[in-house]
């Protein structure tokens, strides 16, 4: 199989490039890494020395792609689907490139900052930077309520990159930081994400994992609750 993808099935920013691949049931393998493993730790250093995943290598064409916005521009125009990931016209095409840093900085990577809070080494935390990270994933929630409303998807009014960066993002922030009841645009929009094949597809087989989410509170498959 020419593409493989260096993922772990908790990442966020994994689920973010997988949810691309199953879009357009592109063939890849999976290489599940652990980065407490000397060798699996190794072979991703080697592709991708910052040891950050998914990493993409693609043998046929000799290529290794990092991040997650890359990854899937890279599919978008190698191996092209019946989704069309990155909009053609020019207005689309800044439209989701503008909304895909937006979901990374202002809510994935908050969210990173306040779930990684949970790992440091004891009086190691920084209260004030978590508070500041909610703030400003507060601050992205309202904007993406008053951007969703009358609308299904990001751009365009088609499933693209920038619905595979909010659904992870979405996805693990609302449990830092839960919506606002009164938000019914943005739970609408987060409801669809969740709902769509792909992204179900991602958090059915990432739920195995849940347990070893650092916080105390646990993710759950969106029904989960309701079904208790
Ligand atoms: N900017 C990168 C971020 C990737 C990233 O932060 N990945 C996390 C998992 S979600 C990771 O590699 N964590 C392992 C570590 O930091 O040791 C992207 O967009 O792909």
């Amino acid at each position: 199989m020419t593409l493989k993808l260096y993922y772990h099935p908790l990442s966020s920013f994994c689920h973010k490039a997988i949810i691309a691949l199953y879009e357009n049931g592109t063939p890849f393998e999976p290489v599940l890494v652990n980065l407490g493993d000397a060798e699996s730790s190794r072979d991703l250093r080697r592709l991708w020395p910052l040891a950050k995943f998914p990493v993409l290598r693609d043998d046929a064409r000799d290529c290794t792609v990092a991040e997650a916005t890359t990854i899937i521009e890279y599919l978008d125009v190698y191996y092209p689907g019946a989704t069309k990931l990155l909009p053609a016209d020019a207005q689309g095409a800044w439209q989701a490139r503008m909304w895909d840093r937006f979901y990374d900085n202002y809510v994935h990577i908050q969210m990173q900052k306040i779930v990684g809070d949970n790992l440091r080494p004891p009086g190691a935390g920084d209260a004030f930077g978590v508070e500041q990270a909610k703030t400003t994933i507060r601050t992205a929630y309202g904007m993406i309520d008053a951007m969703m409303a009358g609308k299904n998807w990001a751009v365009n009014e088609t499933y693209g990159l920038v619905d595979c960066a909010a659904s992870p993002a979405l996805f693990y922030a609302s449990l830092a930081v839960p919506f606002d009841p009164a938000q019914r645009h943005l739970r609408d929009y987060f409801e669809r994400l969740t709902a769509r094949p792909s992204y179900a597809r991602v958090l059915r087989e990432a739920e195995p994992y849940f347990n070893m989410f650092p916080m105390s509170v646990k993710p759950a498959l969106p029904g989960a609750k309701e079904r208790l």
